[in-house]
């Protein structure tokens, strides 16, 4: 790339706001709601220019009451979100398992539009909250709308619906002064969490890499629960949904994501935003894990129990197709928090299992828009529409859109024609899998969901020793936030059945000891009548050593498309070494942005103008994934006698971040802790663009993890 003249940088600026800012008022004149041409929306109707504001003024009242109504209320859960639109195609047809039209159509393009969002957050809370995501996906298909409503860790923190108001309760805020916003580290959460054990699996997921992903396209999906696919011939098959990035899994790291919630709060919604309008189109595999129905009880856990994950390497993941995100919304409020997300949204071929959890959520989500979105017709807002037909006898209600025609509104009728009529099932019509149901009405928990450790320390075995690591931090930093000690005590105990060594290097950390026993809270966790001796689960089992697709480290590190690389340059920066690093960088598709001692322009040692992305002052290494030094004498001397270059650079290293630097750059390296690191393997001196390529591409160099202590960053 070579630099640009001022004005020309400018005019191209100036066009590009301006197309961001064309709406569809776009040369029209302003207007009241009755359509009433308005001359002055500056000044109100007034008893002479000084007098008071008269009643009367009918054009302050209309924009202030709308004004005023401004607000919905928010998520319950999950208020923090983003959204954008794409497609789904599928690779093969999937007729075998699913009569679902989505699944058999392989010239189908469906539209879909996805959410995603932090659970414990309020609506302005920052991205970067340790949590986990939801991950919901409304696909419009011909059949009707299919809402799978996932998040993005395959289990969930409670067995039974029953449980979820106390669940959120407990993570929230505290009741007496709201504090803290966003965050799972307080005592009421771990008081919740330790006499809960069936929470546990999901725990640890959260305190793991996961909670903290670098983006929102860098995440896995999950239905979570267990669903059913049913064929053509009535025949049904257990399925668990699995969404798989096509740029892998990653994340960023504690100490990261609590400056990136300070540098810039939205980092994940830019970052989604950014992508798509780069044209960096977002993707993600589905996929299917099938089991047969005569495979139901061949597990030692229960397809039902929500807390449970199937490992791939039981059953392996079926890609059967890919979604893709190519537009952001118009508007965040009509499309992003307005789209109603319902489980029950469902379309003939996929049916519900009896999972508990799944349960309570069919009656949960339509309740939750009814006062979201204060009417029954929620479904008539643009977001929310079928792409198909929708004939019925439901009527009026608040913010009724449609006009519905003729004069019969039940059925069965003859004045009406007897329409809207019923289908059959041969006609597309949805009918429930006829499962065989004798048992005793029962308020209780199943025997089979009674195993609460096994999965946590599958999971745990299963990671490589640097996510170990970071699972051990965040329990210290989580529990070191909780002020009582008989709370901290019983999780120590919690975690100890879950790994010895984890426990006792939590409990080191925390200068306390790890209890021998605890008062099993089995009765309080289940119900007051259960038998402890029954319920008390034994040691963990040990089905799996292993489940290697449960690691990051097994995930996929072969782009660097769309990785933010700060280019550190003041005036005089070397272009031969800036254009021969950053030519390749770009044809990898990395977002290259200059870093500059000031905003503007800096000149190259060619004399070039090059625009800057940002100035020093106002950005923040973890803002970016890498970052490359060019050579030049006069650039260097700049940033040398500059701090915050000094901070950025540590902290990238601090951060594991591959850091490659050219001739005089060198002596920027030397001034900062990556003197001591010139032999780390993601560290570049003088060296091709292509290594430094595929350590970008491969995240991080976690091995660095055992020398970044001394940085004081
Ligand atoms: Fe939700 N959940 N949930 N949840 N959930 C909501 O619905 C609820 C659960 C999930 O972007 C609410 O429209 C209950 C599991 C996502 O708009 C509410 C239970 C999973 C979203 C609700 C669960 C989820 C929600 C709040 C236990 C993963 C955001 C506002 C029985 C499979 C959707 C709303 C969006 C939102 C209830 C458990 C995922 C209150 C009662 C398990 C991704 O209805």
């Amino acid at each position: 790339m070579s630099g640009t003249s001022k004005k020309s940088e400018k005019d191209s600026k100036k066009i590009e706001q301006l197309q961001d800012y064309m709406s569809d008022a776009d040369g029209k004149v302003m207007r009241t709601r009755q359509g009433l041409k308005i001359n002055d929306t500056n000044n109100s109707l007034k008893a002479g220019p000084r007098g008071a504001t008269l009643l009367e003024d009918f054009l302050l009242r209309e924009k202030i009451t709308s004004f005023d109504h401004e607000r919905i209320p928010e998520r319950i859960v999950h208020a923090r979100g983003s959204g954008a639109h794409g497609i789904f195609e599928l690779y093969e047809s999937q007729g075998k398992y699913t009569k679902a039209g989505i699944f058999n159509d392989t010239d189908r393009t469906t539209p879909v539009f996805v959410r995603f969002s932090t659970v414990a957050g309020s609506k302005g809370s920052p991205d970067l909250a340790r949590d986990v995501r939801g991950f919901a996906v409304k696909f419009y298909t011909d059949e009707g709308t299919w809402d799978l409503v996932g998040n993005n860790m395959p289990i969930f923190f409670i067995q039974d619906a029953m449980k979820f108001p106390d669940l959120i309760h407990s993570v929230k805020p505290e009741p007496h002064r709201e504090i803290p916003q966003a965050a799972s580290a307080h005592d009421t959460f771990y008081d919740f969490v330790s006499l809960t054990p069936e929470t546990l699996h999901n725990h640890i997921w959260a305190m793991s890499d996961r909670g903290i992903p670098r983006s929102l396209r860098m995440m896995e999906g999950f239905g979570i629960h267990t669903y059913r696919l049913i064929n053509d011939k009535g025949e049904s098959h257990f399925v668990k949904f699995h969404w798989k990035p096509v740029l892998g899994v990653h994340s960023v790291t504690w100490d990261e994501a609590v400056k990136i919630n300070g540098a810039d709060s939205d980092f994940h919604r830019r970052d989604l935003w950014e992508a798509i309008e780069a044209g960096q189109f977002p993707e993600w595999e589905l996929g299917f894990q099938i089991v047969a129905e005569k495979d139901e009880h061949k597990y030692d856990f229960d397809l039902l129990d929500p807390t449970k994950l199937i490992p791939e390497e039981m059953v392996p993941v079926t890609l059967v197709g890919k979604m893709t995100l190519n537009r952001n919304p118009e508007n965040f409020f009509a499309e992003t928090e307005q789209v109603a997300f319902l489980p029950g949204n469902i379309v003939p071929g996929i049916d519900f299992s009896n999972d508990p959890l799944l349960q309570g959520r069919l009656f949960s989500y339509r309740d939750t828009q009814l006062s979201r979105l204060g009417s029954p017709n929620f479904h008539q807002i643009p977001i929310n529409r079928p792409v198909g037909d929708s004939h019925n006898n439901q009527r009026d209600g608040h913010m009724q859109m449609d006009i519905p025609k003729g004069n019969t509104a039940y059925f069965p009728n003859t004045l009406g024609g007897g329409c809207p009529h019923m289908a059959k099932i041969s006609e597309g019509a949805f009918n429930s899998f006829e499962e065989r149901i004798d048992a005793s009405k029962i308020r209780t928990r199943s025997k089979s969901f009674i195993d609460f450790f096994s999965q946590p320390a599958l999971f745990y075995r299963s990671l490589e020793t640097w996510e170990k690591q970071h699972v051990m931090e965040a329990y210290s930093f989580e529990l070191g936030k909780c002020t009582h000690e008989h709370i901290v005590e019983r999780m120590l105990w919690m975690i100890k059945q879950i790994d010895g060594d984890l426990a006792k290097k939590v409990a080191n950390n925390l200068g306390m000891d790890i209890p021998k026993s605890i008062d099993q809270p089995i009765n309080q966790a289940i119900g007051a009548d259960a038998n402890v001796s029954d319920y008390q689960p034994g040691k963990a089992k040990n089905y799996l050593d292993k489940s290697p697709a449960l690691s990051q480290a097994n995930t996929k590190f072969s782009t660097i498309a769309t990785r933010q690389i700060a280019v550190l340059v003041a005036d005089g920066f070397s272009m031969k070494d800036y254009k021969a690093m950053t030519e390749e960088l770009k044809k990898e598709k990395a977002m290259v942005k200059l870093v500059a001692p000031h905003g503007g322009t800096v000149t190259c040692d060619s004399d070039m103008e090059h625009k800057v992305d940002a100035a020093i002052s106002t950005t923040e290494s973890v803002l970016f994934d890498a970052v490359y030094i060019p050579g030049g004498k006069k650039s260097i001397e700049t940033l040398i006698s500059t701090a915050k270059y000094l901070k950025f650079i540590n902290e990238a290293l601090k951060h594991c971040k591959a850091i490659a630097v050219d001739n005089e750059g060198e002596q920027l390296l030397d001034k900062t802790y990556g003197a001591d690191f010139k032999k780390d393997k993601a560290i570049f001196i003088n060296k091709s663009p292509k290594d430094f390529i595929k350590a970008i591409a491969n995240h991080r160099n976690w091995e660095r993890l055992d020398g970044i202590d001394k940085i004081p960053a």
